[in-house]
């Protein structure tokens, strides 16, 4: 299968996350690209190719105008504001403070756009992440026209980031933008299933009231583990949208034993909702010594979770999302896509 990324994606480059009371260095670094483009050539999947650019209009079609204007305007007003570090939120409207008022001071707009506080923005993050979602795109596009499978080597990732807020790494919503853009062109049945170590829960919220694309997540237990407030088993949807989220929210210590008869159930509801296309939210923190998550999967499982897509028969395009060993993660993400490859 093609794979589609863009250098200009390398050019968010983090140096630090608060994370477990400290300031650490960041994960989520330009190398697990790199890695991944160099496994991707080394055991021929197959042609990269370099993103479309498909203007802001599909952005605008899943997150909000004061969003991406803010995320457009960050860098010029970080600057004025006298900084010149990546930047961190640290104040957010949470119940009985007012989610109406959009501060002028920056710190302020960037509690409202924000989740977390282990999610830095720098000078290059909106263009990278702009280069992700066009990546996303054009891997979407690829299927639609026609690819059995096609792979976007995404980065920075998406499925944390909603409507109007980045964070968990993810500034605009990759899978989320593929997906409508698919329904905007003719797709009629979408459906997103998320098997990154964590909830997405940003690419739920986006469709929660939706029929039209189903969204199906296999995670850690959100009781337990990050994002914490989304992902729990009894979310399923709201009005037309009701009964078209399910989630699998699974214990830490989770291997692939434990973890395949969540992906059999999930499997059954492709079955049923028939999407004429599907979106992979491919993260890859489910392995054994991903150094922030909490699974067990081996490499090999990795090729399980792909062959067991590929007995699907839907056209699909993979979408990376998290995944932080950096040394296992060319192997563990090529592994699903040959697993698909291979049936
Ligand atoms: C896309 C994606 O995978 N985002 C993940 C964001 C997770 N951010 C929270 C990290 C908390 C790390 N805690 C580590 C505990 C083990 N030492
Ligand atoms: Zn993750």
């Amino acid at each position: 299968m093609k794979t589609v990324f863009s250098s200009l994606q390398l050019d968010h480059d983090p140096k630090q996350e608060i994370s477990d009371g400290e300031l650490k260095p960041a994960v989520e670094i330009p190398e697990r690209a790199r890695i991944v483009l160099r496994t991707v050539e080394d055991r021929g999947l197959g042609e990269i190719v370099a993103p479309e650019d498909f203007g802001l209009r599909p952005l605008q079609r899943v997150h909000a105008p004061d969003y991406l204007d803010f995320m457009e305007s960050f860098w010029s007003r970080w600057t004025a504001a006298g900084r010149s570090r990546e930047a961190f939120p640290f104040v957010w409207p949470v119940r009985t403070l007012r989610a109406d008022v959009a501060p002028d001071h920056i710190d302020g707009l960037l509690g409202r756009y924000s989740m977390d506080a282990g999610t830095p923005l720098g000078e290059q993050t909106f263009a990278a992440a702009k280069a992700s979602a066009n990546t996303a795109l054009t891997a979407a596009k690829l299927v639609k026209e026609g690819e059995k499978a096609a792979f976007g080597l995404c980065r920075p990732p998406g499925h944390h980031s909603g409507r109007d807020f980045f964070g968990g790494y993810c500034f605009l919503n990759n899978a989320a933008i593929a997906a409508q853009w698919l329904r905007d062109n003719g797709t009629d049945r979408v459906a997103i299933l998320d098997v990154d170590y964590h909830h997405g829960n940003g690419t739920q919220s986006i469709f929660y009231d939706r029929s039209d694309v189903l969204f199906l997540s296999i995670h850690a237990d959100p009781m337990q583990e990050y994002p914490y407030f989304l992902g729990h088993a009894d979310e399923t949807g709201e009005n037309a949208g009701s009964g078209f989220t399910q989630n699998w929210p699974l214990p830490l210590g989770t291997d692939w034993e434990g973890y395949a008869p969540a992906l059999e159930d999930a499997c059954r509801w492709l079955q049923v909702f028939k999407p004429n296309i599907l979106i992979v939210s491919l993260g890859m923190d489910c392995y054994e010594n991903d150094p922030i998550s909490g699974f067990k999967f081996k490499s090999d499982d990795f090729t399980r979770l792909g062959q067991r897509l590929s007995a699907l028969d839907i056209p699909t395009a993979f979408l990376m999302e998290g995944g932080y060993a950096v040394d296992a993660l060319g192997t563990n993400c090529v592994n699903v896509l040959k697993g698909f490859e291979a049936g």
